[in-house]
């Protein structure tokens, strides 16, 4: 995380005018530059603005991690809760107040290790809650160790010999646990990011976000912007998203397939 008080405040000086803190803060993100995260943000601002949600209506609900700062950088109400516990905490928003429009989001490492037990239960009773799972597959606030998503000979400050443990499919873990809208998305593309939290949003159920991020700062390795592109690619156009036991197929097959996966129509 870099922090720089005075190109913030110049910053929001000049854009100041232009209406984009409406839904963006004035609190401008401080990731790092070249961050995955500020796709994400884009795509997730513009699904807002296209659904003209009120934003008195939308809270958004973090755990710890450079993911988890997001709330301060939203013009929504917002939780910055303890590591970890993004899921719980969103589902008694939601089950506290309906009619709000909540926004789960939170790192790999808050949300597949010290989080990890949240996601089958959140999915089994299908609340009614938007989870956007930033997985850059590491640690990226407490400086680059692996997380449950870093891939076999992933070599950190860490694990100097490379990591030996088998990494953890989040969307194959919320497509089992029967998460009834699953999208697999890429930060470097807002547009769909957009696109699915659209759709996710009106589903009346439990929509999982799983968005493939960069961590430029500590992974040279892994998900670079570089590979990340060169792999992303839409889902095949016969791809039934109604059919579960294909989706499972088909993430078990292909680990870079985005768009939206599965919905259950009847949420
Ligand atoms: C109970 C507890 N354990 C450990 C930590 C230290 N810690 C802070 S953030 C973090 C992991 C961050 O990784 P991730 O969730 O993937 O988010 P990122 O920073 O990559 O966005 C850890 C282990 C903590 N803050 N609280
Ligand atoms: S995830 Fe990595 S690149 Fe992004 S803000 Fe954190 S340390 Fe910086």
């Amino acid at each position: 995380m870099k922090t720089s008080g005075r190109v913030l405040a110049s910053q929001v000086d000049r854009i100041k005018d232009s209406g984009v803190f409406s839904i963006r803060s004035e609190n401008l993100p401080i990731w790092c530059p070249g961050c995955g995260y500020f796709g994400i943000h884009q795509g997730l601002n513009n699904a807002i603005q296209r659904l003209e949600l009120p934003l008195h209506q939308v809270v958004t609900v973090s755990g710890i991690g450079c993911a988890g700062r997001y709330p301060f950088f939203a013009n929504t109400y917002g939780l910055h809760t303890v590591h970890g516990r993004t899921l719980p905490v969103s589902t008694g928003v939601k089950l506290g107040n309906p009619e709000l429009t909540v926004f789960a989001v939170g790192g790999d490492g808050d949300g597949l290790a010290i989080g990890g037990g949240h996601l089958p239960h959140i999915a089994r009773r299908d609340i009614n809650v938007n989870y956007l799972l930033f997985d850059n597959s590491i640690y990226g606030l407490t400086k680059g160790q692996p997380s449950p998503s870093s891939p076999r000979g992933f070599t950190t400050k860490a694990s100097p010999a490379g990591s030996t443990e088998q990494p953890l499919n989040a969307t194959l873990l919320a497509l089992s646990y029967g998460a009834t809208f699953v999208a697999r998305l890429f930060a470097g593309d807002p547009e769909s990011i957009t696109e699915a939290l659209v759709e996710g949003i009106r589903h009346p159920g439990f929509s999982f976000f799983h968005i493939y991020s960069t961590c430029v700062t500590f992974d040279k390795q892994f998900k670079t912007w570089e590979n990340l592109k060169k792999n992303v690619h839409p889902l095949p156009d016969d791809h039934d998203p109604s059919d579960r036991a294909q989706c499972i197929a088909h993430v078990l097959e292909d680990d870079f397939s985005m768009g939206i996966l599965y919905r259950k129509e009847s949420g």
